[in-house]
């Protein structure tokens, strides 16, 4: 919750969002810096919820054909330049290591705003993140699967032409014999739960606090 006066907050997040779908950078990022000037020491989850609705925006102008990917690009860029302010920010939980999670973006897929958010979220809740980064085949997931023995592996895919990948990873492991040392979560905005029980994935999360909440219950 961003401190002091509510309507401040809420103004001040509304600037974000309107900048943001202006495509307006500078305006964007001075609206992300008087955010964290008003947050003082408490977290910064709001301003990146704001950031995570204007992107759903950005998708929904795209898909209906009234932006095109050059906005795509700027959106995403402004959203990533956003985030590398608000991230140091999260609240950190603990100190304690809760142990390795191997996270990556399938094969196909250069989405990682999202991926980010997960792993910010699960390193401040005490995990410790090998990112694989975007684009990541199945081989080096298998291949950081056997090296880190990790609590989790976090797979996350945006499109729907790479949701295959999501089981590709899953059958290596367990030809590798690897599959039932490790849970698997997954997540992105085309993945759902129907899929993740399809292709054999033991959770889906909706969102990054979700998932990060769902790696923790695995540790208990
Ligand atoms: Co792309 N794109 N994009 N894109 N893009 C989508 C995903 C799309 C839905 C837009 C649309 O049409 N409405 C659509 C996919 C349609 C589909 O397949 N169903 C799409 C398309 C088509 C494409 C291209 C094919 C466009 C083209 O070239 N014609 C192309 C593909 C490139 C490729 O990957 N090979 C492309 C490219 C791009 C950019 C590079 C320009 C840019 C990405 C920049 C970047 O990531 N660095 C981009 C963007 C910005 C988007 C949208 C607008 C925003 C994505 C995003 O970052 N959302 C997106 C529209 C949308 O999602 N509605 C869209 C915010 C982010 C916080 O949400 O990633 O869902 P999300 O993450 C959430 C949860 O899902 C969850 O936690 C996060 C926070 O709570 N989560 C996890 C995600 N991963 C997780 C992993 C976990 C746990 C939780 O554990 C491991």
């Amino acid at each position: 919750m961003i401190n002091g006066d509510n309507a401040m907050a809420h103004h001040l997040l509304e600037d974000l969002r309107k900048n943001m779908l202006a495509l307006d950078f500078s305006a964007t990022l001075e609206s992300a810096r008087l955010i964290i000037e008003a947050s003082g020491d408490m977290d910064i989850t709001e301003g990146v919820q704001a950031v995570s609705d204007s992107l759903q925006v950005v998708g929904r102008r795209f898909q209906e054909g009234e932006w095109f990917l050059a906005e795509l690009v700027i959106a995403g860029e402004i959203a990533k330049e956003v985030m590398e302010l608000f991230s140091p920010l999260l609240k950190k939980e603990t100190a304690r290591s809760l142990g390795k999670v191997v996270v990556g973006t399938v094969a196909g897929d250069l989405h990682d705003l999202g991926k980010n958010i997960f792993i910010n979220h699960a390193q401040n809740a005490g995990f410790d993140i090998i990112d694989l980064g975007v684009d990541v085949k199945t081989d080096t997931f298998v291949q950081a699967v056997r090296q880190n023995s990790p609590v989790a592996l976090g797979m996350s895919c945006l499109l729907t032409s790479t949701e295959k990948e999501l089981g590709k990873v899953i059958e290596a492991l367990k030809a590798e014999n690897l599959r039932d040392k490790v849970k698997i979560i997954i997540g992105g905005a085309a993945l759902t739960a129907a899929l993740s029980s399809a292709v054999g994935a033991d959770a889906f999360a909706p969102d990054a606090i979700t998932g990060t909440d769902i790696i923790k219950s695995w540790i208990i």
